[in-house]
């Protein structure tokens, strides 16, 4: 029985570990600013598609937060408002950067609170429903 279970949680491991290795994104400083407990937070990456097909990422989750969107800044009458996008297109062979005053990831409901060197695991969902994992170093505000 424990044997069973030993190599259920392997071949687990294993078959995470090839997901991984799979994805074609790669992601350049990840990163959260330091946030007041509770309050909704922000993420901040530049994602990087190494791979020969463009990518759409349509959703994202994380077991640390309730619920995440993906969101891009507009100027409404000289006033920058925060709009949800459905999707973010990575083209084949690009990066799309997300960043304060631009495109980002919202991240809502948080479970617990965050300090300075946490990191947040976020997995991106593509069209196709791949996930692509990436880690939110927290860390204060430049
Ligand atoms: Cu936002």
């Amino acid at each position: 029985m424990i044997r069973i279970q030993f190599l259920a949680a392997a071949m687990l491991l294993l078959g995470l570990n090839l997901a991984l290795a799979d994805s074609p994104l790669k992601f350049e400083d990840p990163w959260s600013p330091l946030a007041p407990p509770g309050r909704t937070m922000a993420g901040f990456v530049t994602i990087h598609n190494q791979g020969d097909a463009d990518i759409t990422l349509v959703d994202a989750t994380s077991p640390q937060f309730g619920r995440i969107e993906l969101h891009t800044m507009t100027m409404d009458e000289g006033v920058m408002r925060m709009r949800r996008l459905d999707e973010l297109v990575v083209t084949s062979g690009r990066k799309v950067v997300l960043q304060p005053g631009g495109r980002h990831l919202m991240l809502f409901e948080p479970e617990g609170s965050f300090e300075d060197g946490d990191t947040i695991n976020v997995d991106l969902i593509d069209s196709d429903g791949n996930q692509h994992s990436v880690g939110l170093r927290v860390r204060p505000r430049d």
